[in-house]
């Protein structure tokens, strides 16, 4: 093991990569593979692969029980189920959304031909700021679509009272969020409804798949029918819907997931605990903080803030550094979804109103983490930090003279 690298032996400046093999933002969490692979035996020999089969039944049961909701519709991921959300709740018009999130959350709106407006976040939260909320507020919006970023909460009780108080729906992308808690209530119960993913990469992983969560039962009733195109009956079409059904091996492998919730929590828990005290120090690089004395968090994202002008190495080419040792950092969700397109041509100013999504987007980056990583294969990934760190503006100096700069 070879902590606190060279500068000479950096990988971007030709040494040989830290690791051999690549570390992995979103390795996903396998659970116990017995487990799931009785229980696709048991699919097999039931020939029930799919359409509400015991499995998916199972799972969403799990599910309601686990988070202390009434109703869960699982779905093959949570774009869809996000789409089908904005949909059962007859949202149209403008809806509210903040710009530093995934692509998939303004998407499930733009989609459907209703316009997300971008809003701005609160740089301490990372989450939509409920204060610029108000100044997006226009008399085509019908809803807020807030995200609880790297599950940490958003501030559930402010976006409540203005939705109440303006007639707007709200939701939650809650994507992130799974087994966290706001005000000591588990995520889930919030707004109209909240949206889950466990897609592969996230904490509680079904390969594919989502979920709508609610207390509602006419929405979780019409959320139902519509993701199997709709049908009340087996010749009755009562909406318009799609096919969001998840398979049962899918459910298999969520109901595996589920069992070692309390694993994955403590080996998430411990990585982050790491990551914390090895960066700890360094100037200008600094570490998420979920505090569990106030929050329950499932500790899935290992989110690190760059401050280029003290670290005196800027986040995009740290990341670069860190690729070429084969740490995948990831610079989610950079640029913010308001320079993507279509939102990039449709609303070229939009930047204007985000200074706080622009400066963040520019400075976070996600460092490997999960059952995947050991906690010393972190103290080598935040060496090569440090490293980099202490040798900001000569490695820079290095490339721009390697690159004739
Ligand atoms: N809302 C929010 C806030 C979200 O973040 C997301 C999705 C959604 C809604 C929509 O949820 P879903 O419709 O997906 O259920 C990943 C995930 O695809 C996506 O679920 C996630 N957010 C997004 C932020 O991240 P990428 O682009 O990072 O995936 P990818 O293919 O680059 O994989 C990440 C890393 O994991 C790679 O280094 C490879 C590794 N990997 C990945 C998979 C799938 C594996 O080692 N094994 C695997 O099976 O999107």
């Amino acid at each position: 093991m070879s902590l606190g690298k060279r500068i000479d032996d950096l990988a971007i400046l030709g040494g040989k990569p830290e690791f051999e093999y690549k570390l992995h933002v979103g390795r996903p969490n396998i659970g116990d593979r017995e487990a799931f692979l009785a229980r696709v035996n048991d699919m097999l020999d039931r020939k029930w692969l799919s359409n509400n089969g015991p499995y998916v039944q199972e799972f969403e049961a799990r599910i309601a029980e686990t988070l202390g909701v009434k109703h869960c519709v699982v779905m093959c991921n949570a774009t869809l189920a996000l789409e089908i959300a904005v949909r059962a709740l007859g949202l149209s018009g403008e809806v509210i959304v903040p710009g530093f999130t995934a692509a998939a959350t303004p998407h499930s709106l733009q989609w459907q031909y209703i316009t997300p407006v971008f809003c701005d976040i609160k740089y301490a939260t990372h989450n939509i700021d409920p204060d610029r909320v108000e100044d997006m507020i226009t008399p085509r919006t019908t809803g807020i679509l807030a995200v609880h970023l790297w599950g940490r909460p958003c501030d559930v009780e402010a976006l409540q009272e203005i939705a109440d108080r303006r007639g707007l729906k709200l939701l939650f992308d809650a994507a992130h969020a799974f087994g966290c808690t706001y005000k000591g209530k588990m995520i889930g119960g919030f707004g109209e409804c909240e949206i889950l993913s466990f897609h592969a990469t996230k904490f509680l992983n079904s390969f594919e798949g989502g979920a709508v969560v609610t207390n509602d039962a006419n929405l979780a009733h019409k959320a139902r029918l519509m993701k199997v195109y709709g049908f009340e009956g087996p010749d009755n079409v009562i909406y318009i819907g799609t096919n969001a059904k998840m398979s049962e091996v899918c459910a298999a492998m969520g109901l595996t997931s589920l069992e070692c919730l309390d694993d994955l929590i403590s080996a998430y828990r411990a990585n982050y605990l790491h990551y914390r005290k090895e960066l700890a120090g360094i100037p200008g690089v600094s570490c998420i903080v979920y505090d569990d004395a106030v929050e329950k968090c499932n500790y899935q994202y290992l989110a690190v803030e760059v401050d280029g002008q003290t670290a005196g190495i800027s986040r995009d080419l740290l990341v670069r550094l860190l690729h070429a040792e084969n740490v995948l950092a990831r610079r989610h969700f950079y640029p913010g979804c308001h320079k993507m397109e279509p939102y990039k041509s449709l609303f070229p100013h939009a930047g204007l109103l985000l200074p706080e999504t622009e400066k963040l987007a520019a400075r976070i980056m996600l460092l490997p983490t999960g059952t995947a990583v050991n906690v010393d294969e972190i103290s080598r990934v935040c060496a090569i930090i440090r490293t980099a760190v202490e040798n900001g503006p000569e490695i820079t100096d290095r490339l721009n003279a390697q690159s004739g700069g």
